[in-house]
Formats: structure tokens, sequence, C-alpha cells
């Protein structure tokens, strides 16, 4: 049996979860308090993070995309991936968008609009057993780490309305996708559903003001946040089907195009920036910022704003996983990768050139 350590608010630990119970791979959570943190987290990771897997064979898995990774070889039925190129391709690319650029709607809300509910629950994760002015004191000091990535990823006074606008026309679009398939590519949940469970469920729903306004703007989101939420209790059939990756709906094609438009820059701007950095780097481990960048918000649109954001090495690393897809395939499968892409104006991200890639050891980003 797997060990999960987690705690309900957080966002990746959200995304695992679903995912392991989605597979039927028996686990148990245990609370990510501060003894877990000092006796399990620290002295196997080496740095503070959540969610951690303590494997049954006493392996550490850090990271969700390397935790799905690993089971998905060890567990192949029910499989996240889509069988085909692009419909692989297309799954790391929500993955990204759902780890990294859904950041900013749920950092935004939960610091903007439920900042005390999110502090009481850092201090009680943290200590169970101490009363509720220490856990208030406590979750004080937790949440600033958490708060201070705001300005990081240009979540700002000057954002906020426009990253509010995009979310809410993000909640239109899934609403109405929802409404014609279950899940984001079809009949079953793929990588990407979890990824976007991540942020919709622990900030944008469990968050008290989030929630009400995802259950007044998009009713349908929630009931998918609900059933994501609930595999442990109804576990659905095997293989339902996936879209048609050669010509996906339009409902789909909608969502994608309104995530990629301001997200395509940022990332190919992001990644070009860090190839530069590490020709004139001997950095080895990479830092999690290595610079700063200009990024817009709601492009073209009325709500349209730029700000300044920290760049950051993560990035890169999950773009490789969108690209090893792409460079991996045939030029047939090629072909319709670019052709999938172009659908949702995305197809800039297969031109991305990475000649110094980035790997993991020991829990840290490392130039290969
Ligand atoms: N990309 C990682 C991110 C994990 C992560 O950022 N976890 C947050 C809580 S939701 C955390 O503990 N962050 C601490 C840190 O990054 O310093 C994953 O997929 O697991």
């Amino acid at each position: 049996m797997e060990t999960l350590y987690n705690v309900d608010a957080s966002y990746y630990g959200a995304k695992i979860r679903s995912y392991l119970q989605y597979k039927g791979i028996p686990f148990t959570e245990v609370l990510g308090d501060r003894v877990v943190f000092s006796t399990k987290i620290l002295p196997n990771v080496g740095w503070p993070v959540i969610p951690v897997i303590l494997t049954e064979c006493g392996k550490t898995l850090q990271d969700t995309s390397d935790m799905i990774d690993h089971y998905e070889l060890v567990y192949s039925g029910k499989s996240v991936l889509p069988e085909t190129a692009s419909g692989k391709a297309l799954s790391y690319w929500l993955e990204l968008i759902g780890d990294e650029w859904l950041k900013l709607p749920a950092l935004h809300y939960r610091w903007r609009y439920n900042s005390d509910f999110a502090v009481r629950e850092m201090g009680r994760n943290n200590d169970p057993s101490a009363t509720a002015d220490e856990q208030f004191r406590v979750g004080k000091k937790i949440a600033k780490t958490f708060q201070d990535w705001c300005p990081i990823y240009g979540i700002t006074e000057h954002t906020g309305l426009s990253i509010e606008t995009e979310y809410l026309i993000f909640l239109q679009l899934f609403e109405k996708h929802l409404s014609a398939f279950p899940y984001l590519l079809g009949g079953q949940p793929s990588l990407g559903d979890f990824a976007f469970f991540g942020p919709l469920y622990a900030h944008l729903y469990r968050d008290p003001a989030s929630g009400d306004l995802m259950r007044e703007a998009a009713p349908g989101v929630c009931d998918w946040v609900i059933r994501m939420n609930s595999f442990n209790l109804q576990q659905p059939s095997e293989g339902c089907g996936w879209v048609d990756f050669e010509s996906i709906p339009d409902t789909l094609s909608h969502l994608l195009n309104h995530l990629s438009r301001d997200f395509v820059p940022v990332i190919a701007e992001e990644v070009q920036a860090l190839q530069l950095w590490l020709q004139s780097s001997s950095d080895v481990i990479m830092p999690r910022y290595f610079g700063d960048g200009d990024f817009v918000i709601g492009a073209g649109g009325p709500h349209e704003v730029s700000e300044k954001r920290r760049l950051t090495t993560y990035g890169q690393w999950m773009m490789q996983r969108v690209l090893n897809v792409f460079e991996n395939s045939g030029d047939t499968e090629r072909k319709k990768i670019t052709r999938l892409f172009s659908c949702f104006g995305a197809c800039r991200v297969l031109d991305i050139v990475i000649s110094i890639k980035l790997g993991k050891r020991n829990f840290q980003l490392v130039r290969e």
C-alpha cells in the first residue's frame, strides 16, 4: 500500500489523490503536519513540499508528473493517456496548463478572497492539536510563502480584474464543453482532467468564496469536480473513448484556444530565455527562477493588461514532456500534432527549440 503525505488544500495533492483513486491504486493518506514534514518529507526529499508518496517498496516520489509517469508504467489499466501521439501531446499540454497556468486564478482567488480560511487551515494542518489562536499565528507564517508567489507569477492589483475575467470566460467554456462530454478529452478522464482538478478543487471549489462563485457561474463544472473527487466511491468503467484528435469538438477547441492565447507566449518566451541563460551559466542544479519577463493577460480583449513575472525553470521541464512526444513521432504523426495544435492557436509551441534539456536528480531540477 502506498502512503500519500498530503493536505486537502493542496493543488497538486488533489491532482494525485484523484488519479490514485481513479486507477484503483491502494493508498493511505497521511496528513502532512509538522511532524511528517520533519520526519518524512525533509529527510527523504530534502526540501519542504507536498504531496509526497512513499511507495510500498520504500521509494519516495515527489512531483505529481513523476508520480503519474511511474504509476502509468506499473498500473497499465485505465491509462490516462490516449494511445495516439496527438492525444498524448495534447494531454501533456493540458497538464502543463493545469499545473502552471491555472495557478493564476487559483492563487488570486485564494489570497484575495479566502485568505483567513486558508491561513486557518494551514495552521490546523501544521498542528491539529494547537489552539485556534496558535494555529492562526503559525498559519500566517506558512501562508506567507504562498502569498509571495502572487507577485512572482504576475498576480497583482493591476492584473486581478483581468485574471477574474479570464477565469469566468474559462468557466463558461468548460461548462459548455462538459454539457457535451463528461471529461476534457471525451468519455474518460485524462491526464489533463487530473491537472485541472488540482486548482479547480483545492482552491477554486473548496475555498468558500470561490466555491460560491463556481456554484453560481458553472454548476456543470461543480458536477465534474464532484465526479473527479469520488472515483473511490464509484469506479467508472474502463475505456469509454476519446474524442477524435483529428477533428476535436468545437467546445474543446474554444476552451483550449482561450487558455492557450495568453499562455503560449508566456511559455515560449520563458523557454527561449532559459536556453540563453543556460548557455551562459554553468549551474547544474537549477534555481527556481532565473530572470524576469513581461506578459499579457486578456490579449486583444477590453481587459488586456501587461505585468512582470519571474521566469521559472520548471516550465521548460514540463514543456519538454509535450515536445518529447512531437520529437519521437514520425512525419505523419507530427503533421497530425501540428494540425491539432493549430486548431487552438498553439502550434507555435511546437517550434520551441530546446537544445539544453533539464532532468531531475534527487528531487531537484538539473541540466542534462
Ligand atoms: N510540480 C509539483 C509542485 C508541488 C507543489 O508546488 N506543492 C506545493 C503545495 S500545493 C508546495 O508544497 N510547494 C512548496 C514549494 O514549492 O516550495 C507537483 O506536481 O507535485
